[in-house]
């Protein structure tokens, strides 16, 4: 299975890169973490991002605040898929991230999540990664199902407090 990346433009990301971490980890997917910035470490950013496809990488979750120009930095660099993942923090509370990491120019995209999104990037990524990995796939559905099973138990036991008088 082909490694996925996460990379966060600073450590004070690192709450919001632990929840991909933790998907990551429960998938038992081979995974790296490292910190490089778009503005601090650019030369840095570039040299991963260049040479993550030879270094067994399938794709690449890219988490930053602030002027969020760290997914599209690392886009710049390679065709591997990049994940964005914008970080609320400063005065304008994660919007400023997920315009920057979501306004790509076309020809070099970066799927974007929510701001926060982590989780979602390191399931989209593990998506990506399922198109070729059959049992990859049926660990993803896999999921779904016990997702979808703690929802009907949050419904029964609302609807057993609410809804007394349909029983
Ligand atoms: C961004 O600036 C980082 O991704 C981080 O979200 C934000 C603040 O970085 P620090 O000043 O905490 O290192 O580049």
């Amino acid at each position: 299975m082909k490694k996925i990346a996460v990379i966060m433009g600073s450590d004070s990301d690192l709450p919001v890169a632990q929840k991909a971490i933790d998907v990551l980890q429960a998938f038992q997917a081979p995974y790296e973490v490292h910190v490089f910035s778009a503005h601090r470490t650019p030369d840095q950013a570039r040299d991963f991002s260049r040479s993550a496809r030879q270094n067994g990488f399938g794709a690449i979750i890219a988490l930053a605040g602030l002027a969020a120009h760290l997914a599209g930095a690392l886009a710049a660099n390679t065709t591997l898929p990049v994940i964005g993942v914008p970080v609320a923090g400063g005065a304008f509370s994660g919007l400023d991230a997920l315009l920057s990491t979501v306004q790509m120019p076309t020809g070099i995209p970066v799927a974007t999540v929510a701001v926060g999104g982590a989780a979602n990037a390191a399931l989209l990524c593990l998506q990506i990664l399922a198109v070729t990995d059959a049992d990859l796939a049926s660990r993803l559905d896999d999921k779904r199902a016990v997702d979808a099973q703690t929802v009907l138990q949050k419904d029964a036991a609302v609807a057993a407090q609410f809804n007394a008088s349909l029983s």
